[in-house]
């Protein structure tokens, strides 16, 4: 007689993920939100049938060949053979959250977009971040532009505000992507360098196609190496323009202000990131949400008005390589996002999301800006290669959570059961289930009328034509350090190319910009200094400068704290009470792994000297009572965290550990106090809001770094 197993636990409950979207989208005939989730409490093949053994394929005895009968087999491997779909051609690598986005109500006067002008109306997003030159296994923390993709479902429909964290582009018409593209990626002969722009071919691209000058500063700047998601700026880069309730319009553009401030990784760590932790940003993004220290944006909009020339003050809103500063139109805050869930699949949420800058409602238009004009068609059509077929917005991540009634029939991977004989229009035959247009009083979307006239050609406006003003604009408006290591990163870069005459070209192309610049990269790379034409007058903008004097939020924020057997532990607790107060993290680390006991006290030790490394740390503190320590190890911990500018510091006799590590305790940002006292506490928190002591950074350059 079959005895039955015991079930090793509960049947799998449908996630929140996968059920939201089915309770809220009928299509027709719609997914019962069970269907095609794992319920059931026994192992079956996927047409349902129990499966008494998984573990061995059918043979013609214990050591016979393998049975071309055995359907088990062949379904297991056959569909574990099509796991992967195609990854992203750009922005492989991406990491995302849910989160909810609530609106101000201060955009009612621009939009008639429900969701953005509503006070108070929440609507339901995914926001996924990205690199955009590595595949999707390639480390976080390299040099790139990030991607930050935003898709709210409102109800009347999804809108994805497809975005980055740099707000101008490489080219200015989207006929140039292939190009800039395949210059980046990993040459084709060998697939090298991986998720890197410090090669070759990118440098010969950018050097010849001087428009992308702008985007190539910010790369080369921190802003290329985010400390985290939750320090990043978001921006919309293309102008859109909102008609509001009355039919009138502006020209926008749209920003994401990181409430936690805009900071970034110093060189040295986003490399060392790269090797020890690849999923640097991903896994601090999981992580904090785990914790509940949420990540939160705020949505703003530079407003200009909707002219027929489309510019302001001087500057071509057509043109996705200029910004507008925001001395000059400032950023209006309209609502604040917070993301405040983990996705519970990663293939079926992050990998499946499918985004696209043609997903507007009422309210929201695009401009003739010509690269967002050949966005509108490419995101649409990269779909039906990657997700396999045009029914992808059935899938749960992108199931609008508006009512749909699309008349779009049949096609790959169908999972509506459509009824009907009628879904075309018009029809006599459908009756009240058929769908209608809808006026624009109805929420139907009706484009604002504009006059489209010119003559056929492929050209550009001459305004188009000034490649270097903004990017001087943008040198001039940074602050001593992040001269100094975008400098450093020109260098660098640079450094890795094997073609002379690319570094020249490169050069030449720098020395357009500000002659200084060009000097000090020249000098790095032992070249002579070219002679350009920079623009006489530049511009600033102290928006420009991520650096700032004001400490902001520590949310997020990770204290490591060096302890030993005879560590304080008393004093451990109370500042881990007041960095938890807060949002931020203190992790304990010692020489080896276990408990730390002392009396009723007890730390758990989460990282030991061999499992931790500094790119781990906001700050380094080594508690009273450990000042004995001394291995080689803590040393390399304590001299990158010194060299990567992070606040270091030591209570009672741990200052002794910092002097055996060879740490210059009179520097700017080593803190020492006798005990762990309420100031202390104050200072360090106080430290860690500032991000990094960028007055140490004279004594962390490297001896042939070029001054800025
Ligand atoms: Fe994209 N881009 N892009 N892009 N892009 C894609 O769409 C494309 C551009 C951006 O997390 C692809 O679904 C063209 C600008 C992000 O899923 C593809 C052009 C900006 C993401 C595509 C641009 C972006 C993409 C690849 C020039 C910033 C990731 C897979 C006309 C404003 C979205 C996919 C995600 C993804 C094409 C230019 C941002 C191939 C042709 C400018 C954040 O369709």
């Amino acid at each position: 007689m079959a005895v039955k197993r015991p079930r090793r636990s509960e049947p799998t409950v449908p996630s929140p993920a996968a059920m939201e979207p089915a309770a809220t989208t009928p299509l027709t005939g719609a997914l019962a939100p069970e269907q095609g989730l794992q319920t059931g409490e026994y192992l079956t093949t996927a047409q349902g049938l129990r499966l008494s053994d998984t573990d061995h394929s059918l043979k013609a005895g214990p050591r016979g060949p393998s049975l071309l009968e055995d359907f088990h087999l062949r379904e297991k491997i056959t569909h574990f053979d099509h796991e992967r779909i195609p990854e992203r051609v750009v922005h492989a690598r991406g990491a995302a959250a849910h989160g909810v986005f609530r609106a101000y109500g201060s955009a009612a006067s621009v939009t008639k977009a429900r969701f953005l002008a509503e006070e108070g109306k929440e609507t339901p997003v995914f926001v996924r971040f990205s690199t955009v030159l590595g595949s999707r296994g390639s480390a976080d923390t390299v040099r790139d532009t990030r991607g930050f993709a935003v898709k709210f479902y409102t109800d009347q429909g999804n809108v994805d505000l497809v975005g980055n964290n740099i707000p101008v582009f490489f080219i200015q018409d989207g006929i140039k992507f292939p190009d800039i593209i395949h210059a980046g990626k990993p040459h084709p002969d060998r697939e090298i360098p991986q998720a890197q722009s410090a090669h070759d071919t990118f440098w010969d691209f950018v050097s010849l196609h001087t428009e992308a000058t702008h985007h190539v500063f910010w790369n080369m700047s921190d802003r290329g190496i985010p400390r985290s998601y939750r320090t990043m700026e978001g921006f919309g880069v293309h102008t859109f323009r909102l008609v509001d309730a009355d039919g009138g319009t502006h020209l926008v553009k749209f920003h994401w202000k990181p409430v936690a401030g805009v900071h970034s990784l110093v060189w040295e760590e986003a490399q060392i990131a790269a090797g020890v932790d690849p999923d640097f940003h991903r896994r601090d993004l999981a992580d904090a949400i785990d914790a509940g220290a949420f990540l939160e944006y705020e949505l703003g909009i530079q407003v200009m008005p909707d002219s027929a020339e489309e510019t302001f003050e001087g500057i071509d809103l057509l043109d996705p390589t200029k910004i507008v500063p925001e001395e000059l139109a400032p950023v209006q805050p309209i609502g604040l996002l917070t993301l405040n869930r983990n996705p519970d699949n990663y293939h079926a949420e992050v990998e499946q999301v499918a985004f696209h800058t043609g997903h507007l409602v009422p309210g929201i238009e695009v401009t003739n800006d010509p690269l967002m004009q050949a966005r509108l068609f490419s995101y649409l059509d990269t779909q039906l290669t990657r997700l396999g077929g045009p029914n992808f917005p059935q899938l749960p991540i992108n199931r609008p959570h508006a009512p749909v009634n699309d008349n779009l029939r049949d096609g790959m991977h169908q999972t509506a059961v459509h009824r009907g004989i009628a879904p075309y229009l018009p029809n006599s035959l459908a009756g009240a289930e058929g769908p209608a247009p809808a006026s624009a009083p109805e929420g139907g979307f009706v484009h604002v009328p504009r006059l489209v006239e010119g003559a056929k050609v492929r050209a550009n406006p001459v305004s188009f034509d000034d490649h270097f003003s903004q990017p001087a604009m943008f040198y001039a408006s940074l602050s001593e350090v992040e001269r100094i290591h975008l400098t450093e990163a020109f260098t660098f870069e640079l450094g890795k190319c094997y073609e002379q005459a690319i570094r020249e070209r490169m050069l030449g192309v720098l020395a357009n910009v500000d002659a200084g610049l060009a000097a000090r990269v020249a000098a790095g790379l032992g070249l002579p200094a070219p002679a350009g034409t920079p623009v006489p007058e530049v511009a600033v903008s102290a928006a420009l400068s991520q650096i700032t004097g004001v400490p902001g939020p520590i949310a997020g924020r990770v204290v490591g704290v060096v302890a030993g057997p005879k560590a304080d532990l008393a004093g451990i607790g109370k500042l881990r009470d007041a960095l938890t107060a807060q949002g931020a993290l203190l992790r304990v680390i010692a020489p080896h792994g276990g408990e730390l006991v002392k009396g009723l006290r007890k730390e758990i030790i989460e990282r030991t000297l061999l499992t931790t490394r500094s790119i781990e740390y906001d700050a380094v503190l080594i508690a009273g009572g450990a000042g004995d320590l001394a291995d080689v190890k803590l040393t390399v911990l304590l001299q990158e965290a010194f060299r990567h500018a992070k606040a270091i510091g030591a209570w009672g006799d741990g200052v002794q550990a910092l002097r055996t590590a060879g740490i210059d305790v009179e520097a700017p940002g080593i803190l020492l106090a006798d005990g762990m006292t309420a100031a202390y506490r104050k200072q360090l928190v106080t430290a860690l809001g500032l991000h990094r002591v960028w007055a140490r950074t004279p004594q962390v350059m490297a001896a042939a770094a070029p001054t800025a």
